[in-house]
């Protein structure tokens, strides 16, 4: 899914030297991370956050909230029906949840993977369920598997954009090389 792209140069960058190789860049994504209710009742937020900010993933939104049934059963529609669904409808409006966006290069594979499998039991050591879980259903996180399904859940949990923050993390230009800087995503002018 990594797609090739021109060298993102950026003058006068203050950042580290950057490479002498050119690379491919993953694209700069945003996807939704759910923080279930496990992860809250559990005392986890904290450690589960640091994962991503830790990795360099940038938190562009985030919120505490139990969401409203009929909001879950939307993000969760392509389980509508599966023996599992109810519960995790109940599951997932049991208590609050984080929700939160990440953003960065190739955010939405990566946050995949930090996660681990679905299983926890079955997860590798390292990823947040493998660390954190044991169990199928009770897994910790949510993240979107797609850029369609990021863009829609994205619009579902955070659908007034000025929950959606744009800023410059201080040490960002120590995460990426010169040429890897995440372009400054255009503002769309009002009326256009
Ligand atoms: P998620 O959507 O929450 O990020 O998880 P996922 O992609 O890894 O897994 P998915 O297949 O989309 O399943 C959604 C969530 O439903 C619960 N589940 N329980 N008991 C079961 O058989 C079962 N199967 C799925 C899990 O909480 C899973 O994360
Ligand atoms: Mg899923």
């Amino acid at each position: 899914m990594f797609r090739s792209s021109a060298p993102r140069i950026v003058p006068n960058s203050t950042g580290p030297a950057s490479g002498p190789y050119p690379q491919e860049t993953p694209t700069l994504e945003r996807t939704l991370v759910l923080l279930k209710p496990d992860a809250v009742q559990r005392g986890l937020i904290g450690r589960i956050l640091s994962r991503f900010e830790s990795k360099g993933l940038k938190i562009v939104a985030l919120k505490l909230q139990t969401f409203p049934v009929p909001l879950i059963k939307t993000h969760y529609a392509e389980h509508k029906g599966k023996p599992f669904y109810n519960d995790l409808v109940g599951f997932m409006t049991s208590g609050p949840v984080g929700a939160l966006i990440l953003e960065g290069n190739g955010a939405i594979e990566i946050t995949r993977r930090l996660m681990g499998a679905t299983s926890s039991a079955k997860a590798d050591p390292g990823t947040i369920r493998g660390d954190f879980g044991m169990s199928f259903s009770n897994n910790l996180v949510h993240g979107s598997d797609s850029a369609v399904s990021a863009k829609r859940e994205i619009a579902l949990f955070f659908p007034n954009k000025s929950e959606i923050n744009r800023w410059t993390p201080a040490n960002e230009t120590w995460i990426y090389s010169s040429e890897e800087l995440p372009a400054p995503k255009a503002t769309k002018k009002k009326g256009k």
